[in-house]
């Protein structure tokens, strides 16, 4: 049965440099007003990356609880924390960003060129994340950067069980130089693999710079969910920078109207999520 669209806001990301970007959101005081927006908008998810003194990337523990918490008491957002961090990112840091206890976290499952660098995530890695996420109550988010990465899901959730909570949620990370291609072609391959994971498993998708809106046409009509935000787009329309995350946001909440599939409350994405 189709439902109401799921909206992440992924707002900043780890690879884009604020001095390039300046709408970026870097500081704990831009990350909460456009969490603010953006919730007041139709996103129900946030997907948090945060940045240091510098704007630089950071995983730094204190900042990452200082964030979780400053987002819950302003926003009835679910938080979720990226555990992928920059590709730099050592695997410990990554783990810890657990710490923070957020609602969700991500958790890549596999290996991927990433441009000209490589986000590496080893099998025993995955293994921890998830079942660290399964002890401590915390709802994974998989990111899926290519096909492969939904037959090691396949694998995690066979030999490791359930994340804790039952809920399978899923996200398609398209058009990544090096992962799969932003097509409506490929979104549909990646989620007939879906048949083969638990019954209800949902999946949103985003797709990065120049696929977004074919991407974001295709999860629509398929049933899926949304993410958006200037952490996969920092492109509007040819030679128009991104102004701002809410920009984005306000395009998916109107696609998803068009759509007849309107953004979920934070209250009905807690429910589709089980958290
Ligand atoms: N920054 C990328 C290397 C995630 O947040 O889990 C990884 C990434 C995925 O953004
Ligand atoms: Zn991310």
């Amino acid at each position: 049965m189709t439902t109401g669209t799921l909206i992440t806001v992924a707002p900043t990301g780890a690879e884009s440099a604020k001095a390039q970007v300046p709408a970026l959101p870097v500081t704990l005081d831009e990350l909460l007003l456009t969490a603010k927006e953006c919730e007041a908008l139709g996103a129900s998810v946030i997907h948090v990356h945060i940045r240091d003194d510098e704007a630089r990337p950071t995983l730094d523990q204190g900042r990452l609880r200082e964030t979780v918490a400053a987002l819950r008491d302003g926003t009835d957002l679910i938080v979720q924390l990226s555990s992928g961090g920059a590709v730099t990112d050592p695997e410990a840091d990554r783990l810890a960003v657990l710490d923070a206890a957020p609602d969700m976290a991500s958790c890549t499952m596999g290996t991927v060129n990433f441009g000209d660098d490589v986000f590496l995530n080893r099998w025993e890695f995955i293994v921890d994340l998830h079942t660290r996420m399964q002890e401590r109550g915390i709802l994974p988010e998989y990111e899926i950067f290519d096909l492969g990465h939904l037959t090691a899901l396949q694998r995690l959730l066979d030999r490791h069980g359930l994340p804790h909570g039952g809920h399978v949620h899923v996200d398609f990370v398209m058009g990544v130089p090096g992962g799969m291609p932003g097509t409506t072609a490929t979104l549909v391959a990646a989620q007939q693999m879906l048949r083969d994971l638990p019954a209800g498993t949902t999946f949103s998708a985003t797709g990065v710079g120049r696929s977004s809106i074919a991407v974001l046409l295709a999860a629509l009509s398929a049933g899926g969910h949304l993410r958006v935000g200037m952490e996969d787009t920092v492109t509007y329309a040819k030679g128009r920078p991104v102004e701002s995350n809410m920009q984005l946001v306000a395009r998916a909440v109107g696609f998803a109207q068009l759509a007849q599939r309107p953004p979920l409350t934070t209250t009905e994405a807690r429910r589709l999520l089980g958290r």
